[in-house]
């Protein structure tokens, strides 16, 4: 049986929430499912493979015991302990979980009131049955929202995963001795943040072969199409891929090609044309008139370079390629000179498990001297430790202040033994309801850097959302809004805000907005970072780790940066220490 990462996740959310609506089980054990489920959503290796490779203990956060269990999984296709915990639990309570905004205790009410079904549900919420049972109808609205939201939601793959399953691809295709070369295509060249399926390209003189090689993939379970120089697959994962072969002499035109975007190639066949040229995936020819091929014979390009000179303009780095303005500006040779991973000299947004009583939300689980380590590995400058402060309600503004000396006073002293690089003190701290911050003034003014972000009620109105934003960023210790539009791919939309308000105040006082790096945030979105260029917003782009491992996704935040035209002069943290120091004031 083929348990996917996304099912496996569910597995464990639902024995989680079982314990929650038993009463059963501590609050650690609970944890320890949710954790592992977010490691294992998170992880761009298939769980299954890594359990047949007998490599399950390479999976952050997961648990000598949960280990365990996943063994029978895999081996069985069932967990005594996982039936027995959710035993007498409605099957509709578990779906109802997958509702934002629905959690166990909720999910179990609506079990308890006689729904059966999820369309059940929206049939009582519409005939205003539930809430004459006495359901909440401020509840039942929201249910209503977050069922639009799952109808709309597509099945995309977050980048990361695409990246390192592609990787894998295109290293067993380079194996073959009819390979020349072999790349990842499409979307997932141009690193947008989820991917449908995967396109691949591979240099051969004999195509069928190098087909027929792409077929016999191990993981492949189904062949959709197989031609003479194409195929497209479905592996075991559900992922789809496609690939294309084409011969030396034109494989930079198939690149380009099967590069796209789709409305790139669309437009670029205008500049293309003035110049008598008709192009295709099997290369550029010459043209008599706008119509007719006069000759069959290929004009040869090797390389996509030499495919875009031919047009009389500069190569536009893939991430741009989206019919943006890009083509005109190559024409032009006027194409922005992107930010790029080397470019990177610290990262700001990193969680330890530095000690605190009542986390706001989840603690990192590594310590600030690995973080440190890591850093260092990475040939930073500079690295900074923002933690989640204690919870807001439950610690008062005396623990609060205490509890952030202490923690200054502990990096402080770290500062001593790493010479080569510099630890900044931070605090990631929450943005309320109001516009108010979750930590009181005096304990940020002992900080080096201070970022806020929106962690709850996400779907507040445009000016309820835009307000608080902005009641953030007016106070004065504020330097970084962390992932600013809130939106979670695959699970929820960004937040709308008055954004044009928001990147003229952050330009004119000094504000980075973040480029948050995490797998399923890419926040800000690509798209608002070049409109937010346009009014000279500066970024600083993070990785919000909360373990090391997840500080090698920076090359995804670099990714949106680039597909917002971004520049260094643009990205604070790909700026000198020198330069960095005197925005902070450090
Ligand atoms: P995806 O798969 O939805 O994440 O997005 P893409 O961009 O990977 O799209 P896909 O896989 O359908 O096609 C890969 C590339 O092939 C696309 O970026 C450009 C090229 N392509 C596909 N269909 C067309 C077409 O109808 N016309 C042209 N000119 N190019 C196309
Ligand atoms: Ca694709
Ligand atoms: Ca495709």
């Amino acid at each position: 049986m083929e348990i996917s990462n996304a099912k496996l996740a569910k597995i464990l959310r639902n024995v989680a929430a079982a314990y929650t609506i038993k009463g059963a089980g501590n609050i650690f054990q609970i944890r320890a499912y949710e954790n592992a489920a977010d490691s294992i959503e998170h992880s761009t290796s298939e769980i299954q493979d890594l359990w047949e490779e007998e490599r399950l203990d390479e999976v952050p956060v997961l648990g000598k015991g949960i280990q365990g269990y996943l063994d029978e999984l895999f081996a069985k296709g069932e967990v005594k302990h996982f039936q027995e915990v959710e035993k007498g639990i409605p099957e509709v309570v578990f779906d109802l979980l997958d509702i934002s905004g629905i959690g166990p205790k909720t999910a179990s009410e609506i079990g308890n009131l006689g729904v059966d079904s999820i369309a059940d549900l929206k049939k009582q919420i519409k005939n205003g049955q539930l809430v004459e049972k006495g359901f909440s109808s401020k509840i039942a609205q929201k249910i209503m929202d977050g069922l639009r939201e799952i109808e709309n939601r597509g099945s995309r793959n977050l980048l990361p995963y695409a990246f390192v399953q592609a990787a894998k691809i295109v290293e067993y295709l380079k194996k073959n001795k009819d390979v020349i070369n072999a790349h990842p295509l499409g979307s997932l060249r141009r690193m947008v943040a989820t991917v449908g399926d995967l396109d691949f390209s591979a240099c051969s003189n004999h195509p069928s072969k190098a087909v027929e090689y792409f077929c016999k993939m191990p993981q492949v379970a189904r062949i959709v199409d197989q031609g003479e120089n194409k195929a497209t697959v479905v592996l075991k994962s559900g992922l789809q891929l496609d690939l294309l072969v084409g011969e030396p002499d034109s494989y930079g035109a198939l690149l380009q090609h099967f590069t796209g975007s789709k409305s790139h190639n669309i437009k670029l066949r205008t500049p293309a044309n003035e110049k008598g040229f008709s192009l295709s995936e099997y290369g550029v020819r010459k043209i008599s008139d706008k119509e007719k091929v006069i000759s069959d014979k290929l004009i040869r390009t090797e390389t996509e370079e030499e495919f875009y000179k031919l047009l009389g303009m500069q190569t536009p780095p893939p991430e741009i390629r989206e019919d943006t303005g890009e083509i005109e500006a190559a024409l032009e040779h006027k194409l922005p000179d992107l930010v790029n991973l080397s470019d990177l000299k610290g990262d700001l947004h990193l969680h330890s498990n530095y000690p605190i009583k009542s986390p706001s939300h989840g603690p990192g689980a590594d310590s600030i001297e690995d973080i440190v380590k890591k850093a260092r590995k990475f040939g930073y400058q500079f690295v900074g430790i923002s933690d989640h402060p204690p919870g807001f309600t439950t610690t008062s503004k005396e623990e609060m202040i205490d509890w952030v000396q202490k923690r200054t006073k502990f990096i402080q002293s770290l500062k001593k033994s790493t010479k080569s690089i510099r630890v900044l003190n931070g605090l990631e701290i929450d943005i309320l309801g109001d516009g108010n911050l979750s930590v009181p003034d005096e304990a940020l003014a002992t900080l080096n850097y201070c970022i806020a972000g929106i962690h709850s009620g996400h779907r507040g109105s445009k000016e309820v959302i835009t307000k608080r934003l902005m009641s953030a960023l007016e106070n004065p210790h504020v330097d970084i809004i962390s992932h600013p539009t809130n939106r979670l791919l695959n699970e929820r939309e960004s937040s709308e805000a008055d954004w044009e308000q928001i990147f003229k105040y952050a330009a004119k006082n000094n504000k980075l907005l973040e480029i948050n790096a995490f797998p399923n945030r890419l926040d800000l979105r690509d798209d608002l970072v070049r409109q937010a260029i346009k009014f000279g917003v500066k970024f600083i782009i993070n990785t919000d780790a909360h373990e090391v491992s997840q500080m090698d996704n920076m090359r995804f935040g670099v990714a949106v940066a680039r597909r917002g035209w971004a520049e260094v002069k643009d990205v604070a943290n790909s700026w000198d220490w020198t330069e960095f120091s005197k925005w902070f004031n450090i």
